[in-house]
């Protein structure tokens, strides 16, 4: 099955007529159990599941419209040179939406935070660029079809289509309508999540290339869906019952374990540089001495910490600079 058959049975009696713009912000979103290793390169279908938090305020805000000419992308404002390897990917994805081949789409994306450090995936890049096109052409489609579509711009996005914890349900069926995030309804206003960027500069693969080596040639992926299976249940199980220190262990040894993963793989794939691994040492000998702090990384060299709001000027203290957000919104400061 193509991209183009999903997207043309999820569309089928929709109105194909754009209107004069459409325009929608998508949240980031950090996964605590990771989406690692496709079942379907074509329609990133995940060979498990995963579960993230959105960064609520921190994300991609895209504006769309359509014009008589080639596709523009321009980025904070910055067209990109068509050979740009964003842009050849953004076009490659608006091909599937196009109301009639000639067209064109000029596409703006604002983004709160550093792209292409690893901070975040280009997850809120598609699924902005997915709910702006609904603007666009008055689709109305449900949040599960929206989740699809942004999923086959980017795996991960299919999660930031909602706030709040998200599971992505990996699904069984070939042609993925069974593979979307859903939301949980669990609210936990104390959640901090820190971004420590320790490095901007541009990783040595991409996810997408080392996910796919890494299925192919670790001999440590084997174990990858068992790891996700009881991470997914401590995770649920620690949100249910706020238990944060069950959290924090679970989302950091689902990530040490994704790169584990990765630097078995062949050529080795790692992500962290000197200053990630003198970071994690510093948080086990904070969390040594009694603070609960814990940490995940995705596919490049920075970390994300988790904490609670009450521990927030402990940890900003140790970490000057670090960006906190409140996935759930502000919340109470005990002291
Ligand atoms: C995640 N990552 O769950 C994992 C953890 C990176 C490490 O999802 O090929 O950009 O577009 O489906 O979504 C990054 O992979 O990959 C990612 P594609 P994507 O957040």
């Amino acid at each position: 099955l193509t991209k183009q058959e999903v997207v043309n049975r999820i569309l089928a009696g929709r109105k194909q007529k754009p209107g004069k713009a459409g325009r929608s912000f998508a949240a980031a979103n950090i996964a605590l159990c990771k989406y690692w290793g496709k079942r379907d390169d074509e329609l990133n279908l995940p060979l498990t599941s995963s579960l993230s938090v959105s960064l609520r305020t921190k994300g991609t805000t895209t504006s769309l419209s359509v014009s008589e000419r080639a596709d523009e992308v321009l980025v904070s404002g910055e067209p990109l040179s068509p050979e740009s390897p964003v842009h050849v990917r953004m076009r490659g994805y608006l091909d599937l939406f196009r109301p009639e081949p000639g067209l064109g789409f000029v596409v703006r994306t604002e983004s709160n935070i550093p792209l292409a450090a690893g901070l975040a995936s280009s997850a809120s890049v598609f699924a902005s660029v997915v709910l702006a096109l609904d603007h666009l052409f008055g689709w109305k489609l449900q949040l599960p079809e929206l989740s699809i579509l942004a999923r086959l711009g980017s795996g991960s996005a299919c999660r930031s289509i909602h706030p709040g914890f998200v599971e992505w349900e990996a699904g069984r069926a070939a042609d993925g309508m069974d593979s979307h995030a859903v939301p949980l309804p669990e609210q936990w206003p104390e959640l901090r999540l820190g971004l420590l960027l320790l490095t901007t500069q541009a990783k040595p693969i991409g996810s997408r290339p080392a996910m796919k080596r890494t299925r192919e040639t670790s001999v440590l992926y084997a174990a990858w869906p068992a790891q996700v299976e009881g991470d997914l249940r401590n995770l649920k199980e620690a949100i249910r019952d706020h238990d944060f220190e069950r959290l924090g262990r679970t989302a950091e040894a689902n990530a040490l374990a994704m790169h584990a993963t990765m630097i078995s793989s062949w050529p080795p794939v790692l992500y962290w540089l000197p200053e990630s691994v003198e970071a994690m040492r510093k948080i086990w000998a904070l969390r040594e001495g009694g603070l609960a702090l814990y940490f995940t990384m995705d596919a490049g060299p920075n970390l994300k910490l988790l904490f609670q709001a009450s521990d927030e000027a402990r940890v900003a203290a140790e970490f000057p600079g670090l960006e906190v957000v409140a996935p759930f919104g502000g919340g109470s400061v005990k002291s």
